[in-house]
């Protein structure tokens, strides 16, 4: 499904290491389309809902420090596989395990600071986009080579 969508958001130590134009430029490059991009200072409820698989872990009230410690770069991006494929480009989650090439085997060294996040799953990219954004904020957009300029 050409129009398969997932959530991507650099988290706040990739913001604060300024890593935001190079995480894009992966995606972009890849030949995935951006339709939806925001930068915010994330809410306790936002990220309750967002991790809420993960409430009774130890590391959970740290992580919800660290991910409202500063302003995330939040988008959605579109593609064939994109779901999966982002997976692929982000790495391990444990960025010790995370391959060279990866974003996290490549800008990160530490589990609880490990730079991006992606969806796990196409219902899970669903519920996390319908979380963070508004249906009027995701733009459906043409490439400029499928379109006639009518001239
Ligand atoms: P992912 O972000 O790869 O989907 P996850 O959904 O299992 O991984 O966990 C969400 C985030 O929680 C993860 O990016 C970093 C943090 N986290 C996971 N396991 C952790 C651990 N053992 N110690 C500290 N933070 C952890
Ligand atoms: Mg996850």
């Amino acid at each position: 499904d050409v129009r398969e969508r997932t959530l991507v958001a650099i988290k706040p130590d990739g913001v604060q290491r300024r890593l935001v134009g190079q995480i894009i430029q992966r995606f972009e490059q890849r030949g995935f389309k951006l339709v939806g991009l925001k930068m915010l200072q994330a809410s306790q409820d936002v990220l309750s809902e967002h991790y809420c698989n993960l409430r009774t872990k130890p590391f959970y009230n740290s992580l919800v420090r660290y991910m409202t410690s500063g302003p995330l770069v939040v988008m959605v991006w579109e593609g064939h596989n994109v779901v999966q494929t982002s997976r692929t480009m982000v790495g391990h989650t444990n960025p010790a395990q995370a391959q060279a090439g990866t974003v996290r085997g490549d800008f990160s060294i530490h589990v609880s600071r490990n730079v991006i996040h992606a969806s796990d799953s196409v219902e899970g990219a669903q519920k996390e986009i319908q979380l963070w954004f508004q249906a009027k904020d995701l733009l459906d957009w043409n490439c400029w080579d499928q379109i006639s300029t009518g001239e």
